[in-house]
């Protein structure tokens, strides 16, 4: 090489290095997730089995002395629940390995209240091994729920109870694994059989159980595994067991001195100095455990596929819990339902409408951080703007024109969390037009999902307004989701007028009375019509844009409101209980809280239904109930688990032919606004 060549090639690297400098990436915005938090954010949906004693008595929440006699699941097939949880797409299973009941699913040395004293396998089974198997085998993570409460332990609230239970968790994570999470259960404390004492037993939870202990033998063993519960956690509950996320989601969070509050649960805090991802737990039926008469009360495909964007679509993950049933398997109901959720979401988000589409920006921090970072499918590089600019927009020119009704946006959240909001704005033939999202568009976050109605497009633009720093997007893209026609719901008010709702503004509805199947040739559903009696109703929503009708929904409905009088006590309000609307509720009186009522004849009744307040965060839900016909008192128990699942109780009793039937409420939960017993529905059931 000659004088001038290199000459000519040192200013040439000269040249293209500094062309090549790094631009620096920003800096993180604090709180940051660690690692293990950001691969727990991947993983976005997972199962949870609840399986134990409680699923051969007919319970949600053991008293801790159900005999060990009666577990005996006749056909357990850890690998069918694998398989089934495998094919609705959830990359995770959490196993229930000892509920509130005490009752271990492996053979624990801690107690004798085990598999190991029950008739499966002969006392030698382990069903938390099974379990582990299947999932090495099919390659699901594996995650372990062991209730700190314990209402069969002698020693529980003292120090010995303590030592056992580290110990239960010792083998748990020296004995199965790998493990991506550890549940700590929050319901804590009360009364139980306590080896005999039956007695009401409290324990201050953010000391009595020592789980920083717990947190160090986890990690030690598991190091990526995420602690939920406790007083040392790495993820958060999501404040209800309705599946449900708040659609302002910060994983932000403010430590508190005491639970942490309904609000911070919900919505997470933006000012808040610790990484808390939320966590949605909620069970395909009604309860957590298998019950044969919620057989029908499967959640529907709209309903779970509403949850999924209310979930994972708010920047939080989904754990979906299946009941699995006395044979030991997940119930063909139940499978099928979560397959057709997962099939339905993948379709919804299947044909991305921006890739490869032709994308611009407001402004960008420079080398590596463009606009195009937002759709070059790799998850580590990302749009970033420059230091002190936080707001800004991307305008994506799509390949051809196409209706769209979702976006899907990331923050790339090793650098924390930062977007407070932004909005979507849909452009066709040179004309912008803001779309009409079904939520807030507020933060994003790991992932936010955005459902708004169909608009045709031939450019996207995504505005965002307002930052808690420069703004780092590392992916965005749009879909047109098939219409999902949802079941119209049912309700019968005071009057005995049934009103029939469709999901759907715009689909049609039509019903039939006479228990035959509906279709479009059946009555059309224009107003609330007279229902004064004992019957079923049946409807389908029918979406006449895409010509598409929703599954049957049905209703049987017992007998009416005039069928009751309500004897005692004498208000108003009092009629509150028979409504048809479990937000509306009627409070008892504290001296006396108890209600009587009398029907028109004398009927055979074989139990009662009682629904809590169904608003948010409300109170005076009844935990222990008397329930008497005709003075006589025919059943008396706890509405277990009502306070963080307030679902509709069924209580059954001996059929007993009686006019005056009376619910007294031995016990209740209060608040400091709210110190009496509500009632937001009650009714009895009456033979066929
Ligand atoms: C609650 C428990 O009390 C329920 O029984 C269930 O296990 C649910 C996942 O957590 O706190």
């Amino acid at each position: 090489m000659n004088y001038l060549n290199t000459a000519l090639w040192a200013g040439f690297g000269l040249a293209a290095c500094v062309a090549c400098q790094q631009v620096a990436p920003p800096a993180p915005v604090l709180p940051t997730p660690t690692p293990a938090q950001v691969e727990w954010h991947k993983l976005e949906t997972y199962a949870f089995v609840h399986f134990g004693l409680n699923t051969f008595n007919d319970l949600e929440w053991g008293y801790g002395d159900t005999p060990a006699s009666t577990f005996n699941p006749t056909d357990l097939d850890c690998d069918q629940w694998v398989r089934t949880i495998k094919a609705a797409g959830l990359k995770g299973v959490i196993l229930t390995t000892k509920h509130h009941d005490g009752f271990c699913l492996w053979p624990t040395a801690t107690t004798e209240y085990s598999v190991k004293n029950a008739p499966w396998k002969g006392g030698k089974g382990d069903m938390v091994g099974e379990l582990a198997e299947a999932c090495r085998k099919h390659g699901l993570k594996l995650g372990l729920y062991l209730s700190p409460w314990d209402r069969n332990s002698d020693n529980y609230g003292q120090e010995g109870y303590v030592e056992k239970y580290h110990a239960q968790i010792h083998e748990l994570i020296t004995q199965y694994g790998p493990l991506f999470e550890f549940w700590f259960d929050g319901a804590n404390g009360g009364n139980g059989w306590y080896g005999g004492a039956n007695e009401t037993r409290s324990i201050d939870a953010k000391t009595y159980y020592n789980y920083e202990r717990a947190r160090d033998s986890i990690k030690a063993h598991h190091p990526g595994a995420m602690i939920f519960g406790g007083t040392v956690p790495e993820i958060r509950w999501i404040g209800n067991e309705d599946g449900w996320a708040g659609d302002t989601q910060w994983s932000s969070f403010w430590p508190e001195p005491e639970l942490p509050s309904f609000r911070q649960s919900v919505y997470g805090d933006e000012n808040g100095p610790m990484w808390l991802g939320g966590e949605c737990d909620v069970s395909i039926r009604p309860g957590w455990f298998y019950h044969s008469r919620e057989d029908h009360q499967v959640k529907s495909l709209a309903r779970l596929v509403d949850l999924y964007y209310r979930s994972v679509g708010h920047n939080a993950n989904f754990l979906l819990n299946f009941p699995v049933a006395l044979n030991g398997k997940i119930s063909p109901t139940d499978s099928i339902r979560a397959v057709e959720w997962y099939q339905t979401i993948q379709n919804d988000l299947k044909d991305n409408l921006l890739q490869g589409s032709y994308v611009e920006s407001s402004s960008d921090r420079g080398r590596g951080y463009t606009a195009n970072k937002a759709v070059d499918d790799n998850w580590d590089s990302y749009w970033a703007t420059e230091d002190g600019v936080t707001t800004g927009s991307l305008t994506f020119t799509l390949d051809q024109p196409s209706e769209v009704n979702r976006l899907l946006i990331q923050e790339y959240i090793p650098l924390g969390q930062r977007v407070r909001s932004f909005n979507i704005e849909i452009g066709y033939n040179g004309q912008w037009t803001a779309a009409q999202p079904v939520d807030s568009t507020t933060t994003v976050g790991y992932k936010r999902i955005v459902r708004f109605q169909t608009q045709k497009a031939d450019k996207i633009r995504v505005n965002f307004t307002d930052a808690r720093g420069p703004l780092c997007i590392n992916n965005v893209e749009a879909f047109l989701a098939p219409a999902l026609v949802t079941e119209p719901t049912f309700s019968r008010n005071l009057s005995d007028q049934v009103s029939i709702e469709a999901g759907d503004k715009g689909a049609e509805v039509y019903y039939t009375t006479d228990g035959s199947e509906p279709t479009k040739a059946s009555t059309r559903y224009t107003a609330p019509f007279d229902f004064p009696q004992k019957g079923v109703v049946k409807a389908i929503a029918y979406d006449p844009t895409f010509d598409k009708s929703s599954p049957v929904a049905s209703r049987a409905f017992d007998i009416p409101a005039s069928a009751y009088k309500i004897l005692s006590p004498q208000d108003a309000k009092t009629s509150l209980i028979l409504d048809g609307n479990g937000y509306t509720t009627f409070l008892l009186p504290d001296k006396k809280p108890e209600v009587t009522l009398e029907l028109d004849e004398t009927r055979t009744i074989t139990g009662f239904r009682y629904t809590p307040n169904q608003s948010r965060d409300a109170s005076g839900h009844i935990t222990h109930y008397q329930f008497f016909i005709d003075g006589k008192k025919m059943a008396e128990g706890e509405f277990s688990n009502i306070k963080a699942n307030p679902i509709e109780q069924i209580v059954n009793c001996a059929p007993t032919k009686g006019r005056q039937v009376r619910l007294v409420a031995t016990n209740f939960l209060t608040n400091e606004r709210q110190k009496q017993a509500g009632i937001g529905e009650f009714s009895v059931i009456t033979a066929e």
